[in-house]
């Protein structure tokens, strides 16, 4: 608990490897219950049947303490027996699914056959899995990140994993968006939180997809709560990932300050890298309030570190 005598509810927009290292120092900062997470479902995607939701994966591995810290997503010690014999018997493998990840997909597909919700499978494995937060996908309608590269259309895991982020992308859309309706609990989280935060995910393809569902940017925007975000990019590039190459296909500015433009008309503080002091003016004129800091989360210490002080500006 905060022991400040009120009740903190801290809400987070997220994707999934960049968002879940802060997710992560604040899980440790802060009461369980004072934190609820809205997570991107634009990198779903179907494969051998099975209904994969890698963003919100990520999230719930990285608070159970299971996920692979190497890689930022899976299981750790996972192994891949059944995608082997998949490969044998002549389906795709370029999406590497373990074992014990496989249960999750199977069990979340099967819940959903029945008529079980995203929302309330994603409930379901979170709880046994012995997690206390609250994981709200953004979304129970489909919405699908879509990048147009050349002549072909890709998925996103297609563009990210398949084709290892290599194709020149001229359009990023999320397919869906419009018919969409925020999850169950998603409104209501946003607009009684007393901070909000705006994780260093991709902006274009983990917090564009949260903010295209109808109800979440004007919510955003007239939130009392302060709105804190960090940034994934430092200098011209993220610190992991396409978000530049993206940001750019999108006709963004491919910065810290591109991200802080983009997210201008919600955003209260931007937390930026060290590094791009110079950029804090430009950010300011955009009459959002910049502050720097170390935002590389390299371990557990400098997760937690990166917490504090955004919790420090959120609770302002
Ligand atoms: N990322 C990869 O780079 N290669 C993979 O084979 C891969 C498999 C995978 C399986 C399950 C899962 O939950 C995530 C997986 N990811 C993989 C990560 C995922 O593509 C991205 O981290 C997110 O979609 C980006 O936010």
């Amino acid at each position: 608990s905060t022991g400040v005598g009120f009740a903190l509810m801290i809400v987070v927009l997220t994707g999934g490897t960049g968002g879940a290292k802060l997710i992560e120092g604040l899980a440790a900062e802060i009461d369980s219950a004072e934190l609820t997470i809205i997570c991107n479902t634009g990198d779903d995607c179907v494969l051998h049947g099975l209904h994969i939701s890698p963003d919100i994966d990520t999230i719930t591995y990285t608070l159970a303490g299971l996920v692979d810290d190497a890689k930022g997503w899976g299981i750790k010690d996972d192994t891949f027996t059944a995608l082997e014999q998949l490969g044998r018997l002549g389906a795709d493998t370029w999406f590497k699914l373990g074992d014990r990840d496989l249960a999750t997909h199977i069990t979340r597909t099967g819940l959903m056959a029945e008529g079980l919700t995203l929302s309330q499978v994603t409930d379901r494995i979170r709880k046994a899995l012995g997690i206390t937060w609250r994981i709200l996908p953004m979304s129970d309608d489909r919405v699908e990140t879509r990048l147009r590269a050349g002549d072909k259309e890709l998925t996103f895991q297609e563009y990210f994993v398949k084709e290892r982020w290599q194709p020149m992308v001229r359009k990023v859309y999320c397919a869906g968006a419009v018919k969409s309706k925020p999850a169950p609990g998603v409104l209501n989280a946003l607009g009684s939180a007393s901070g909000i935060v705006v994780c260093p995910s991709n902006p274009v393809t983990s917090i564009n997809p949260i903010l295209a569902v109808p109800g979440i940017r004007d919510a955003l925007k007239e939130t009392s709560a302060t709105v804190v975000g960090v940034s994934p990019i430092i200098g011209a590039a993220a610190i992991t990932g396409p978000a530049h190459k993206l940001m750019s296909a999108s006709g963004w500015e491919a910065s810290a300050l591109g991200v802080a433009r983009a997210y201008a008309d919600f955003l209260d503080v931007f937390v930026i890298a060290n590094e791009d002091e110079n950029l804090k003016a430009g950010i300011e004129e955009l009459n959002v309030r910049a502050v720097t800091a170390d935002i590389r989360m390299n371990d557990l210490a400098s997760k937690r570190r990166l917490a504090r002080e955004v919790l420090a500006l959120v609770k302002k």
